[in-house]
């Protein structure tokens, strides 16, 4: 009996994922399955061929999965955020790390079932990055993605931990047994920004204060900034971030030269973003009172980061840039949004 060919989405209820089905719709080239441990948003019906109410960390869930959908691709979302996660550390860990090797085992099953390698896209991020006091971060204002692998929260530790997991497993997975097919991962990860979205409000993010800004001025209610006004590290619409994941699975794997990409697309001050919000949104009510905990993580990531390695190898190239977010994507579609 022959399974579905299928591409897997796991945190398919999610900011990225909101993003990822949508764009996989307008493509209608591949059948979409859902993994989330909510129900599918009714916005998203009708978009995958199927949606699993289940949870990253259930190995016979996705031992089922697998005798039910030949996966060729798997865009693993799910993770719990830098703030979140540092509530809950270990609980961060288990979901981001033990949560990915599950999926990563899983794609070694499919590969040796179908034959095929299959293709594991791994939204990384910026909190990868460590950088240790403010005047390094001004020396350098875009970090390549060697530099200052030191992060300081739990979350930062997971996905720079799992990017290794992800080289291991495309390259040396059980590399002491003879019968190991060693074809069976391609491990393809981007260490994102801060993403804004016209459509969601992220939650759970230290970079969530331009979003929140932005959806709460929209609103017409106040918004208290919990960083300093001076504080800047790089963005991007999330079009672009999700432009970026496809570009990155469609991409020549020869053309490829490294697991881990750095993207952006702009990098402003939060006093910047206040700025355009207030444009976009005459009468904004923005106010700044930092939040020390909050803030000290931010002082880690970097100003922006170095992108060359993305443009080089898969032809990166945002279209939204910091005025255009605003004018072209997020005006028009959050002022739809919330005359509803
Ligand atoms: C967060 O703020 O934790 C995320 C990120 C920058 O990866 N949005």
């Amino acid at each position: 009996m022959s399974r579905q060919r299928a591409v897997l989405v796991t945190g398919a209820n999610g900011e990225m994922g909101h993003g990822l089905i949508n764009r996989f719709a307008e493509r209608g080239d591949y059948r979409v399955v859902g993994l989330d441990l909510r129900p599918l948003d009714p916005k998203l019906h009708g978009l995958v061929e199927t949606h699993v109410v289940g949870d990253i960390l259930d190995a016979r869930l996705l031992e089922r999965m697998v005798s039910e959908f030949e996966i060729h691709t798997i865009f693993h979302l799910a993770a719990l955020l830098s703030t979140r996660a540092e509530f809950s550390p270990e609980v961060a860990h288990d979901v981001n790390v033990q949560g990915t090797i599950n999926l990563l085992r899983m794609a070694t099953q499919q590969s040796k079932s179908h034959g095929e390698r299959v293709k594991f896209l791994f939204p990384s991020s910026i909190a990868t990055y460590g950088l240790p006091d403010l005047q390094t971060k001004l020396d350098h204002p875009r970090v390549t993605e060697e530099q200052f692998n030191l992060p300081t929260t739990m979350y930062g530790c997971n996905k720079l931990y799992c990017e290794h997991l992800g080289h291991y497993y495309s390259h040396h997975y059980k590399q002491l047994s003879v019968d190991e097919d060693k074809k069976g991962v391609d491990f393809r990860a981007i260490r994102f920004p801060g993403l804004i979205s016209a459509f969601t409000v992220p939650h759970g993010g230290t970079s969530d204060f331009a979003p929140e800004m932005i959806h709460a001025a929209a609103q017409r209610r106040p918004y208290t900034c919990f960083v300093r006004a001076d504080t800047r590290i790089s963005f991007m619409a999330m079009p672009d971030a999700i432009d970026a994941l496809i570009q990155l699975m469609d991409a020549d794997r020869n053309a490829l030269s490294s697991h881990v990409y750095n993207i952006t697309a702009f990098a402003p001050t939060a006093g910047e973003v206040a700025e355009m919000t207030t444009r976009a949104f005459p009468g904004a009510d923005i106010s700044f009172e930092p939040d020390a905990r909050r803030q000290a993580i931010v002082d880690t990531w970097p100003n922006d980061v170095d992108d060359t390695r993305a443009r080089n190898d898969w032809r990166f190239s945002p279209h939204y840039d910091f005025a255009m977010t605003f004018h072209d994507y997020l005006i028009p579609h959050i002022k739809a949004r919330y005359r509803q």
